[in-house]
């Protein structure tokens, strides 16, 4: 399970201010109008109550406050708790939280008390990154619009895949785990092995591994729109220049945001 660290987090303010406008631009929606359209759910005042938890590797440092810092930036009403755990919990309950915020060392959950609906970051985080792929509006010119390079296809690429599908996208898969290709492109005949070989270019691509610079260079075109929640980067900032790429990367914000809105009413 790969944990994030405080030197993901330190510039998320960055990251989610950059991530936002780029995706505005890309989808020519507001980002809230956005959230909205994909889940088909509006915010109206829920209280979320964020809970430190310690088990496992513990807390980490500005893992709560960074999602603080983000719900607030979308004008929601949130607090941590000042216990942890347990005691965090029943805090939250007694200060009447309408959502639950919390996340061991495997998983990260958002739980409406109200409604009973439950999210898990990489599902969320699956959906978000490859519906912001899907909205992006591409200049005529490219031929293979609802075409995709999925690389890393775990927890998270896996939920991309259902979207992509869903979509009725031709999915081109690469992950460095032979068996876990073989699986799933024996799953539906939309999913293709990607071959590097073929010098194939995609205007769209996914990425979702914890291996810094896993994107091919012959895969790249201008102006590519690279979505991945991956960390370390998964494009060079030298091929991103050199491409003109569009890189929608953010270590935590926008799958937390994706969590939220999959279960208000
Ligand atoms: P996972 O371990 O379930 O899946 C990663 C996949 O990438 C595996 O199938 C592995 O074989 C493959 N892989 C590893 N190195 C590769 C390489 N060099 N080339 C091709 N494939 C390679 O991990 P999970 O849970 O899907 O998370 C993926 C990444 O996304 C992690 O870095 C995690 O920290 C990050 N993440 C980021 C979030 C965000 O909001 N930005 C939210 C959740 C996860
Ligand atoms: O500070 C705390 O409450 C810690 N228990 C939080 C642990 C989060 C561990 N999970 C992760 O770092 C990754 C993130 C990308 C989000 C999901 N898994
Ligand atoms: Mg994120």
């Amino acid at each position: 399970m790969a944990l994030l660290t405080k030197v993901d987090l330190e510039k998320i303010d960055k990251d989610l201010e950059n991530n936002i406008k780029k995706i505005e631009e890309l989808t020519k929606m507001n980002i809230i109008s956005f959230f909205e359209s994909i889940y088909n759910t509006k915010y109206k005042k829920e209280k979320i109550g964020i809970i430190p938890i310690t088990s496992g590797n513990g807390i980490i440092d500005t893992f709560s406050e960074s999602i603080l810092y983000t719900l607030q930036i979308f004008n929601m009403d949130a607090f941590i708790t000042n216990q942890t755990d347990v005691s965090g919990y029943y805090e939250a309950i007694k200060k009447n939280a309408d959502i639950i915020l919390m996340a061991d060392d495997l998983t990260y959950l958002a739980f409406n008390l109200n409604n009973k609906k439950i999210s898990h970051n990489q599902q969320a985080t699956g959906r978000i990154y490859s519906e912001i792929l899907i909205h992006s509006k591409i200049k005529k010119d490219h031929e293979n619009e609802k075409e995709v390079l999925i690389i890393g296809v775990g927890n998270v690429g896996k939920h991309a895949i259902q979207i992509f599908l869903k979509n009725d996208y031709t999915i081109y898969i690469f992950d460095k785990n032979e068996n876990e290709v073989k699986k799933i492109i024996n799953q539906n005949i939309k999913i293709k092995k990607y071959n590097p070989k073929l010098e194939k270019k995609f205007i769209k691509i996914f990425e979702a591994t914890p291996e810094r610079d896993t994107i091919p260079e012959i895969a790249l075109t201008s102006d590519t729109i690279v979505s991945t929640p991956g960390i370390p980067r998964a494009i060079s900032k030298n091929l991103e220049n050199k491409y003109n790429i569009k890189l929608i990367m953010e270590p935590l914000g926008l799958g937390t945001m994706s969590m939220i809105y999959s279960i208000l009413k």
